[in-house]
C-alpha cells in the first residue's frame, strides 16, 4: 500500500454516548443483553474501539534475549535433557512477555535456540510449518532436509520448508547453537498444521562440503534447466555466509566508489530470495542480511508486521517505539507491528540477521509502511 499520510490513521475512535433511557427501557436493555449472552451474541457498539483501533495497537511487546544468557540456559539443558524421538528437539523459545503465555515471539512466529552436543542425533520429522536456522557461531552439524545432508555453518542461512522430512546431527567435538525460526503461531491459530515421524536414524549421513541443493540452485544467476517452472518455497537448502558477506562487501564498495549500491548511506543490505521466482525464501517467512558502518543509521519506519533482529557481529542501538535496545553479539530482539524502529550501528558498525512475516501480508494486500521522516 506504500507510505500513507499520517492523518489516515491517527483519527482517534469517538466515544459511543447512548440516548439516555427511562428506568424501564434500563431493565429491558439488560435483559436484551444476558439473552444475547446466553446466545453467544455481542453486540458491536460496546466494542468497537478495541476491535478496530484506528492504527494496530499489538499485544507483543519489544523486547531483547541476551545470548549469553539463553546460551548458558541452553548449555545447562544440553546437560540434563536428551535429545531423541518425543521430544524431537532441544530447542528454547522465547516467548514474548505481552504475549501472556504461549512461546511466540509475535503473534505469527516462533523463534528458539537450539542446542546440540556433540554425536547428537536429532531424528528426522516433518510438519506443515515452514522453519529457518540461521547460524551465529560454530559448525559441524549437518541438517538433513527430504535426503540432502546440508552444512551449517557460521553465517550460514537454512531453510526447511513446510513438509520437508528434517533431522540434525552433530558430527564435530564442540556443542552446537543456532536459531531456529518457524511461522508456528501463525499455522495454530489458523488451525493448519500438520506433524508426522519420520526416520529416528538420518537418512543420509554424510557430510558433504555443499548440498545437493546448493550444487543445483546456488550458483548466481543460473538455474538448473532440468527444473523448470516455479517453486513456492526456494529449492535452495543453504544459503553459505561467504555469498551474503561477499554481497554486502561488495555494496559498500560501490558507494565507496560512488555508485548505488546502498539502501542509505552506510547501509548494505540483501533479501534472501526463491532463484525460482525472485521471492522470499517461503511464502510466510521473509529473511534479510544487513551490514551497516560504523555510525550508521537506518530510516525510521512503521510497518505492518513483525520482525525479529538477531545481532551477528558488532553493536547496535535498536530504536523501537519509545524504547531503546542496546545489542551485541547473538542478542534477539523483536518489533511488533506498526512500532516505529530505527538501527543505528556502534562504532565498530554492525551485522544484522533479520526474518519477518512480511510476506503473509502483501500476499493479503494487507502490507503497510510509513516513514515518518520520509524516505
Ligand atoms: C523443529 O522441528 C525444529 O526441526 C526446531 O530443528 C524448532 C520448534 C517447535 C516445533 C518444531 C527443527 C522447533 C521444531
Amino acid at each position: 500500500m506504500g507510505n500513507v499520510d499520517k492523518s489516515d490513521y491517527s483519527n482517534e475512535h469517538v466515544a459511543y454516548t447512548p440516548p439516555p433511557l427511562t428506568p424501564e427501557e434500563e431493565k429491558e436493555l439488560e435483559k436484551m443483553y444476558a439473552e444475547m449472552d446466553a446466545l453467544h451474541m455481542k453486540p458491536l457498539w460496546n466494542q468497537i474501539g478495541g476491535l478496530m483501533p484506528n492504527a494496530p495497537t499489538p499485544q507483543a511487546v519489544a523486547h531483547k534475549w541476551e545470548w549469553e544468557k539463553i546460551h548458558a540456559l541452553a548449555a545447562r539443558s544440553g546437560d540434563l535433557v536428551p535429545v531423541g524421538r518425543g521430544g524431537e528437539r532441544r530447542a528454547i523459545g522465547l516467548a514474548n512477555p505481552g504475549l501472556g503465555g504461549p512461546t511466540y515471539i509475535a503473534p505469527t512466529l516462533w523463534a528458539a535456540i537450539q542446542y546440540l552436543a556433540p554425536g547428537e542425533n536429532a531424528p528426522e520429522h516433518r510438519h506443515s510449518q515452514n522453519a529457518f536456522r540461521f547460524v551465529i557461531e560454530g559448525e559441524g552439524v549437518w541438517t538433513v532436509v527430504n535426503g540432502d545432508a546440508v552444512p551449517m555453518k557460521r553465517g550460514d542461512f537454512l531453510i526447511t520448508p513446510g513438509w520437508a522430512f528434517h533431522g540434525h546431527h552433530n558430527i564435530a567435538t564442540k556443542p552446537m547453537a543456532w536459531l531456529d525460526g518457524l511461522d508456528i503461531p501463525f499455522a495454530y491459530q489458523m488451525d493448519t498444521g500438520f506433524f508426522e515421524y519420520g526416520s529416528e536414524k538420518l537418512t543420509d549421513e554424510s557430510t558433504p562440503e555443499h548440498s545437493r541443493s546448493e550444487r543445483l540452485w546456488a550458483h548466481p544467476g543460473l538455474r538448473p534447466l532440468a527444473f523448470p517452472g516455479a517453486h513456492s518455497s526456494s529449492p535452495i537448502g543453504r544459503y553459505a555466509w561467504e555469498h551474503t558477506d561477499a554481497a554486502l562487501n561488495d555494496q559498500l564498495s560501490l558507494e565507496d566508489a560512488g555508485f548505488p549500491g546502498v539502501v542509505a548511506p552506510g547501509h548494505a543490505a540483501v533479501r534472501f530470495t526463491n532463484p525460482s521466482t525472485g521471492n522470499d525464501v517461503m511464502t510466510t517467512i521473509r529473511a534479510e542480511f544487513h551490514r551497516l558502518r560504523p555510525g550508521a543509521e537506518t530510516t525510521p519506519i512503521h510497518e505492518v508486521g513483525n520482525r525479529v533482529f538477531q545481532v551477528f557481529e558488532g553493536s547496535a542501538t535498536i530504536n523501537i517505539g519509545d524504547e531503546t535496545f542496546e545489542v551485541k553479539h547473538g542478542d534477539v530482539v523483536n518489533v511488533p507491528s506498526w512500532q516505529k524502529w530505527s538501527v543505528g550501528a556502534g562504532s565498530e558498525g554492525v551485522d544484522l540477521f533479520c526474518f519477518s512475516d512480511h510476506p503473509i501480508f502483501e500476499a493479503l494486500g494487507l502490507n503497510r509502511t510509513f516513514t515518518p521522516e520520509g524516505i
